[in-house]
């Protein structure tokens, strides 16, 4: 196997404690959920390369480093080191607990002022799975089309969703860095 890319980002995984970072990010990076993660202390990388089909029908191989923050308020002094260098972000929230959705806004405006200027973004939805769902659909969506960022379903449990998230957000960036690169 080829350890070679085409393209290395850095990805931040943001939202409150709980929502599932952790669980999309073990899903996405070793296929798997488990039920007794520990809460993530401070943070945490995986690496995982995926493979896209470029404009021009080439493969491009992307690098992802992807950074698992801790959700946690009693990490927030922490949190804007891990988000520097970040090239996107994935913002998730948990369907079936509205609070998560309410401070979406906030996790936002923390990025920001960490990085300095907007990067690209993916809002998922995660726990599709639970019955108990609260926030629906076109509630996420609304959010997601007012601040350009595509909207994603997810359940870390079923895997349904998990791939999808990392390939969109990948996709971008290499447009973003194809086009930087011509101009
Ligand atoms: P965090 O990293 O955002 O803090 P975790 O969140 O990944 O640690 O997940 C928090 C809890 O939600 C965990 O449950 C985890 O198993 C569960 N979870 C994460 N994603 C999903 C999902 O898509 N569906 C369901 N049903 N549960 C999910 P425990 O009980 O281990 O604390
Ligand atoms: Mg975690």
């Amino acid at each position: 196997m080829s350890s070679s890319y085409d393209y290395l980002f850095k990805i931040v995984v943001l939202g409150e404690g709980a929502v599932g970072k952790t669980a999309i990010v073990t899903r996405f990076s070793h296929g798997f959920f488990r039920t007794d993660y520990k809460t993530t202390i401070g943070s945490q990388f995986a690496v995982k390369n995926i493979e896209l089909i470029g404009d021009d029908g080439q493969n491009v191989t992307v690098k992802l480093q992807i950074w698992d923050v801790a959700g946690q308020s009693r990490f927030q002094i922490l949190r804007p080191m891990y988000y520097r260098g970040a090239s996107g972000g994935v913002l998730v929230y948990d369907t079936t607990r509205k609070r998560t959705f309410l401070v979406l806004e906030e996790w936002l405006a923390e990025l920001k002022q960490a990085i300095g200027k907007d990067i690209p973004l993916v809002l998922v939805a995660n726990k599709t799975d639970l019955p108990d769902r609260v926030v629906e659909p076109a509630m996420g969506r609304q959010f997601a089309d007012a601040r350009k960022m595509p909207y994603l379903e997810s359940s870390a449990k079923t895997g349904e969703g998990i791939v999808d998230i990392f390939e969109q957000l990948a996709d971008v960036l290499v447009r973003q860095a194809r086009q930087k690169r011509q101009s």
